[in-house]
């Protein structure tokens, strides 16, 4: 794309823009009769650590290479995914961190990011016992947004377009994913985590059809969405007002034995 040198490179001042992202793993479990062959013996697991937009939408716009770094147990262990799907797909006996390096596109003339996820191979929490009876996959995933804080102008109008097209999204995924040895990906919001919310002051949204904000609605496979957030707000809200009316009540009763003790005061002054 041919950008004038000079107003490109300009910033958008005052305006921050968010994109949204998942990332965690998936693992499956081997059973005696479900192993794949020629799976090395001590091998317990098929797992599968990735990288994804939400709702699978095609991060690639904004995300141009993503660097998983696994165990030194693992033969080259820096795996480097050029394009989406951005995940790699192993098998293996033992838990460990994975260091993900999120490399952004040129025109963000940003370092990448480094995030770290820790690989869960065994079931935890109170249902550990009959998710590990069941040989349950085990999902862990986190929600993480990443936060362009005055891009320049040619990163915004590459951040408020969106993908290339809504096709892209599937025409990405099958793309690159490397072996026949597929686990089933459907790791719906089960496992999931939030965390480092951040809201986009007025990033996105002024122009119509761009938007820089997340779904309105939630689906299978995606929890989050504006919708859900509303309701979390509602929750909040609800909350406030529980707490505004506690400290209500509360300021009532300091006033009462406020009084109380003047007049005690005065008692005690009148009396002597
Ligand atoms: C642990 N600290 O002890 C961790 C190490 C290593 C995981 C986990 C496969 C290696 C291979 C594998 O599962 N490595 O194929 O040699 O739990």
């Amino acid at each position: 794309m041919p950008a004038a040198a000079g107003t490109k490179r300009m910033k958008v001042k005052g305006v921050s823009v968010y994109r949204p992202f998942v990332f965690g793993s998936i693992a499956e479990p081997f059973t005696d009769n479900l192993r794949p062959l020629g799976v090395n013996a001590e091998h317990t697991h098929q797992w599968r650590v990735y990288v994804r937009g939400v709702d699978g939408e095609d991060i690639s716009y904004w995300l141009k290479r993503v660097q998983f770094k696994l165990h030194e147990t693992y033969p080259d262990a820096l795996r480097t995914i050029e394009a989406p799907p951005f995940e790699v797909t192993e098998t293996g006996w033992g838990e460990f961190d994975v260091q993900i390096k999120l490399h952004f596109v040129p025109e963000a003339n940003e370092k990448a990011a480094a995030l770290w996820h820790g690989l869960k191979l065994h079931p935890y929490g109170p249902d550990a016992e009959g998710q590990k009876e069941r040989k349950e996959n085990i999902v862990s995933q986190h929600y993480e947004e990443i936060l362009f804080n005055e891009p320049s102008e040619a990163l915004y109008e590459i951040l408020t377009s969106g993908p290339p097209s809504p096709q892209s999204a599937v025409a990405g995924r099958g793309k690159g994913s490397k072996g026949s040895k597929q686990i089933p990906l459907s790791a719906g919001s089960q496992g999931t985590t939030r965390r480092g919310v951040v809201a986009g002051s007025g990033g996105g949204g002024g122009g119509g059809e761009r938007t820089a904000e997340i779904p309105h609605s939630d689906t299978p496979g995606n929890p989050y969405s504006q919708k859900t957030e509303g309701a979390e707000l509602d929750r909040l809200h609800e909350a406030t007002k529980t707490v505004d009316a506690m400290v209500k009540e509360e300021r009532a009763r300091m006033e009462e034995r406020d009084r109380l003790l003047k007049e005690l005061q005065r008692g005690t002054v009148k009396g002597k």
